[in-house]
């Protein structure tokens, strides 16, 4: 299955927590790994104050089931400091978030995919759309088209 990231972090050396991120998912035996170039953006939803963030969009393709991924999705998470509990409006080390599953929908206790905000998130869909376009939403939407349909409400 073709698959949707979006790495984010804003504290300290987020971008080789990236290329760690990659790493892992080639050890684990993803193909076609492909990323976005890296995003400064502005803290969406977070306590005033907040630095930065840097974010990225990963896709690739493997033939793992969601919760496998997500699983080793945790693994670099924790190892770079990230406590298991946290609140989403906190700074961050990496996190690591599953945005598309092919066109699936999957929602169990620790993954509804896809992400619910992303549609709503510059800095998920505008990196996205830079490397994966034409990849879909469940209801046929594309990520280009969710893309311009989100740069018009924000103009
Ligand atoms: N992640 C959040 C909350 N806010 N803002 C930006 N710009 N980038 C993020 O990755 C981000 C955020 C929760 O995961
Ligand atoms: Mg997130
Ligand atoms: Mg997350």
């Amino acid at each position: 299955m073709k698959f949707a990231l979006c790495l984010g972090g804003n504290i300290g050396d987020v971008r080789s927590r990236f290329d760690g991120v990659e790493k892992a998912l080639a050890a684990f035996g993803v193909k076609e790994i492909r990323r976005s170039t890296v995003y400064v953006t502005a803290p969406v939803g977070c306590v005033p104050g907040t630095p930065d963030f840097q974010n990225q969009a990963l896709t690739g393709e493997c033939n793992a089931a969601p919760e496998e991924l997500f699983a080793l999705l945790q693994r670099p998470e924790r190892q770079y400091g990230r406590p298991a509990l946290h609140s989403s409006q906190e700074s961050r080390t990496l996190d690591c978030d599953v945005i598309l599953w092919g066109e699936e929908c999957i929602c169990s206790d620790i993954l509804t995919v896809p992400h619910p905000r992303a549609r709503m998130r510059q800095f998920v869909l505008e990196p996205l759309a830079e490397i994966a376009p034409e990849m879909k939403f469940p209801d046929g939407m594309t990520v280009a088209q969710a893309w311009a349909a989100l740069q018009k409400d924000l103009a």
